[in-house]
């Protein structure tokens, strides 16, 4: 429908749909297995005046399948031919379940196809795009590809480097620091923030900290969101001693949301068997003989086998810091509150500045008094 248009215009349009595909696949980031969530939006112009129109949206089914041009197809029907797709992902070139979706596309008769990130899988890898210029197909790709792929990040990490993705998250005070040595929580971030971290939370699998802010803190590490609670992510603590005591609020909810506890394996048999029968998964760790660290890079191996894809961190200066250290960190977010600690500060491991030399921002908000950035690593 845009050929007849200017250049300039025609690309102001595809960002516009590509960037309305993009909010809807987020709907169901993190519920599609390990396929990412991936959205197709059919557009026409009715050249009746009203400019282009969506006939038909699709995004990735929960648990993976069907696909989302399969599902933006069907509701398109005949309305497809001549239209323009627009695909967050390139479309698969494989047989799954049922044909590729770049062979759908082409069947039936789409005569354009904006699509925004390469699918680093090696079974579609360009293969989807080639399929649809032999179709005859106009192929634009690329179109807000950083975004689509800010978005598809832990299904791009796990291809990138077979392992999932780490997101570290601080609240730091105005003057940099995680809170008050010793112990002792400080409010450092308002209620706007605080919502938008359980948000952060409803799009990870699972969610990290050490067991000092598990003492310190008693934490819920669930998503309170109204209609999010189901998205609540499984939650991990490193507690390498296994000092986690079973009236904790963490061992009494088991049952209900999977928790996991890192330990040595030597550690009190009784008192494994009783986390157990609360409904906690013990993690067996290698320590570090000198620092009594757990090995982080065998533990995020391990987490990738049990089929988690991303990972929230949010607990500790030392969590955060052996994170870091061990180059860990995928994506970062820091939020600076307006409260000032003062001397009795603890550090944080990372401040400001040197997230932003060693990462890139991709993303900032200002929710109340509370500035939030977010960061992706440079490599
Ligand atoms: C698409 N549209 O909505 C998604 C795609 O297990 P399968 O057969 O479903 O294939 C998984 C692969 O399909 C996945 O690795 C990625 O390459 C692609 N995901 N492709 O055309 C979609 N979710
Ligand atoms: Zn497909």
């Amino acid at each position: 429908f845009t050929a007849s248009r200017p250049a300039n215009e025609r690309r102001a349009t595809d960002e516009r749909f590509m960037a309305a595909a993009i909010r809807l696949a987020m709907r169901h980031s993190g519920i599609t297995g390990t396929n990412p969530s991936v959205a197709t939006l059919i557009v026409r112009d009715e050249k009746d005046g009203q400019g282009p129109r969506i006939v038909g949206r699709g995004i990735t089914a929960l648990g993976g399948r069907p696909h989302a041009e399969a599902q933006a197809l069907r509701e398109a029907g005949e309305a497809a031919r001549g239209a323009t797709a627009y695909v967050t992902l390139e479309p698969c070139a494989h047989h799954g379940r049922t044909p590729p979706c770049a062979e759908a596309l082409v069947a039936a008769g789409v005569a354009r196809v904006v699509s925004a990130a390469s699918d680093p899988d090696p079974r579609v890898n360009g293969k989807g795009h080639a399929i649809l210029a032999a179709g005859g197909l106009e192929v634009q790709p690329g179109i807000l590809a950083g975004e689509a792929a800010s978005d598809l990040s832990a299904y791009l990490t796990r291809h990138a480097k077979n392992r999932p993705e780490v997101t570290l998250k601080m609240a730091l005070s105005a003057d940099g620091c995680l809170g008050v040595r010793g112990g002792g929580q400080v409010h450092i971030t308002g209620p706007v923030a605080n919502r938008q971290t359980h948000l952060v939370r409803a799009r990870h699998d699972a969610i990290l900290i050490g067991a000092g802010t598990l003492f310190d803190d008693d934490p819920g590490l669930d998503c309170r969101l109204p209609g999010l609670a189901a998205r609540s992510p499984r939650r991990i603590v490193i507690d390498p001693d296994l000092r986690t005591p079973l009236d904790i609020g963490l061992v009494r909810t088991a049952q209900t949301t999977p928790t996991f506890i890192v330990a040595r394996p030597d550690t009190d048999g009784e008192h494994r068997e009783a986390l157990r029968r609360a409904g906690v998964t013990l993690v067996s760790c290698d320590t570090d003989a000198e620092t009594g660290r757990v090995a982080l890079p065998e533990l995020i191996d391990d987490l990738g086998a049990i089929g988690i894809l991303n990972v929230l961190v949010e607990g500790g200066a030392k969590v955060g810091e052996s994170f870091l250290k061990a180059g860990l960190v995928d994506r970062l977010i820091l939020v600076q509150g307006s409260v000032t600690i003062g001397e009795a500060g603890l550090k944080a491991p990372i401040d400001l500045e040197e997230a932003k030399r060693a990462y890139r921002p991709t993303r900032r908000y200002r929710f109340g008094a509370d500035d939030w950035h977010e960061f992706v690593r440079k490599d």
